[in-house]
């Protein structure tokens, strides 16, 4: 049986702004901690994003600051690369969708859905501002919500409540170039015409069927997911246009189509097969291994995408032809901060790269403050107290405490020597059958995405040492029982060094501290080594540091300011 290969993605965030704990929160951290504990079991594993590029907005924004498209996505995707790399997010490759590559790549895969007959060519009348000379795409095109009433809906969603919408669907639409009422002006277009995908796709989604073969689960899929879908398909799928009148992005390889871009969400997802024919290209591998025969794609994003991965790029994966469809999509709800909606446009936001600066070196208590409050199957709330109190009473008071008092008494007691293990009481059998089982405990529960769950697992470790040596006394029994004394500090010194291989995928930077101090490579999940009496320890170090009331009423005033 060939070994199973994983690709993963996690969405391209658009290269025309920084990021946001929000983000973070939802297709990036889950997706890095996946790929490390993957990669801790030494499965294969590919981990792929990088920045979308295309797309009315970035076009919106270099207008607005009078550069071109290209300088405004030259200085995010480095910035947000550069974010990315320094929080620990380890992708194998961080590409860019106008990339040259890309660009070939989806134009080569356009053209084969054309010649497969799979778009209908549609002369419509399209939004057209009169003052700029340019069709409207959707984003360009401000309205009412004829769903929900919100006044600030977009031509192809309302952010609000959700909805997708097309342009001629809002109530009083306004050009956001020129603020005009647009005019209607006849353009053709290519639209995927999703209904006739609609008896394949229900099966897909609700059976995990495909192509009279078994492919995944549902009942593995976030319900919400699911949910989502199977309201878009009931609520009847229509053609979409899959090409706009844009200058910007991927021309349309076709006659008659001058002026034309492929739609950003069809270039975009197409972005993820490049970024994968990059590394290949980079590391000598063959990327069809990732994206035929068997390969388990998992997409890692936030809910407003669910139906541009579920539906939309199923679709045109099928009509391809020889893709593999998504495994999993699990999406996470919102993130929202300090009880409200996180903005950008209302500067209402934890940069990441601020993140980085005002806390050097504190990636992992973010990390660790993000994953516990993972908005998995609902919204959550990010608070500044809420941080503290998780770095100062679960980081420093359970996890670092436990470590330093294992890795202090053993310099003191043995000179950092792992003392021998000698006969072990019933309550020693049971810590080490807990310890002997997490592996697969925690792995089960990343493996269903259940990753809140899974890092209070880890943490649960560092609990159990701590009531070990509260229950055992070792500082006590030294005088009285040296034999006794070793072996409880020898079991404690396992489940520190079990510790520093489950925390990896959560806490990276923290579990090579931990490491370092136990002096060992860093483990395997699978196979996490036993510490061998006799072995050397290094020193202690603090692993955290408490965080005080002045540095959170600091962020605090930012934030309101
Ligand atoms: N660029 C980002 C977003 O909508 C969008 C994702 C593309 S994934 C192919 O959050
Ligand atoms: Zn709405």
């Amino acid at each position: 049986m060939t070994k199973k290969r994983y690709t993963v993605t996690s969405a391209l965030p658009y290269a025309n702004g920084p990021l946001h704990i929000g983000h973070i929160a939802g297709a990036y951290l889950p997706a890095d901690i996946y790929v490390r504990y993957r990669k801790s079991k030494q499965d294969d594993v590919l981990f792929v994003c990088g920045s979308d590029e295309h797309g009315a907005a970035i076009t919106l924004r270099a207008k607005k600051e009078g550069l071109s498209p290209q300088e405004i996505v030259d200085t995010y995707h480095q910035l947000n690369k550069q974010s990315f790399a320094d929080f620990g997010i380890n992708f194998d490759i961080y590409y860019r969708t106008s990339d040259p590559l890309h660009h070939q790549t989806a134009k080569e895969f356009f053209e084969v859905l054309h010649e497969k007959g799979v778009f209908t060519e549609t002369v419509s009348q399209q939004f057209f501002d009169e003052e700029h000379k340019q069709f409207l795409a959707d984003r360009y095109i401000v309205g009412t919500c004829p769903k929900c009433g919100n006044d600030n809906a977009y031509g192809d969603q309302c952010e609000k409540c959700g909805s997708a919408l097309s342009p001629n669907e809002l109530i009083n639409p306004k050009s956001t170039l020129s603020g005009n009422e647009p005019v209607m002006k006849e353009t053709k277009h290519w639209y995927l015409p999703m209904q006739e995908h609609e008896d394949w796709l229900r099966d897909w989604i609700e059976n995990g069927v495909f192509n009279g073969k078994q492919r995944h689960n549902p009942k593995h899929w976030r319900s919400q997911v699911i949910g989502q879908c199977k309201s878009w398909i009931d609520g009847g799928l229509r053609e979409r246009a899959m090409t706009r009148d844009l200058d910007w992005g991927v021309k349309v390889p076709i006659e008659g189509a001058d002026g034309k871009v492929l739609y950003v969400w069809l270039d975009a997802p197409i972005g993820y097969i490049s970024a994968t024919k990059q590394w290949a290209l980079d590391n000598n591998k063959n990327w069809q291994d990732y994206w035929q025969n068997d390969a388990e794609l998992i997409h890692f994003i936030g809910k407003d995408n669910i139906v541009f991965h579920a539906i939309i790029f199923p679709i045109i994966l099928k009509a391809h032809g020889d893709f593999v469809l998504p495994t999993n999509v699990p999406a996470n709800e919102f993130l929202n901060l300090e009880g409200q909606k996180l903005s950008t446009s209302r500067n209402w936001a934890i940069w990441l790269h601020d993140y980085l600066k005002d806390f050097e070196g504190q990636q992992d208590v973010l990390r660790y403050a993000l994953c516990s409050t993972a908005p998995e199957s609902k919204d959550t709330d990010f608070a500044w107290a809420d941080f503290q109190t998780r770095n100062n009473s679960e980081l420093v008071g359970i996890f670092g405490n436990f470590i330093n008092r294992v890795v202090v008494l053993t310099n003191k007691y043995w000179d950092g020597h792992i003392p021998a293990k000698g006969n072990l009481t019933s309550y020693d059998e049971e810590v080490l059958a807990e310890l002997s089982n997490c592996a697969d405990k925690v792995g089960q529960l990343i493996e269903n995405y259940k990753l809140r769950e899974a890092l209070s697992g880890v943490i649960n470790l560092a609990r159990l040492g701590n009531k070990y040596l509260a229950d055992t006394e070792p500082w006590k029994l030294k005088k009285t029982d040296e034999k006794r004394t070793q072996t409880i500090l020898n079991i404690a010194l396992q489940i520190a060094a079990h510790l520093s291989v489950f925390s990896e995928p959560f806490l990276p930077f923290t579990a090579h501290k931990l490491s370092d101090m136990l002096n060992i490579e860093q483990g395997r999940w699978d196979k996490v080594k036993e510490l061998q009496s006799g072995h050397k320890i290094n020193g202690a170090n603090l692993l955290f540091t408490k965080i005080e009331d002045e540095v959170i009423d600091q962020q605090l005033s930012k934030l309101k300011a």
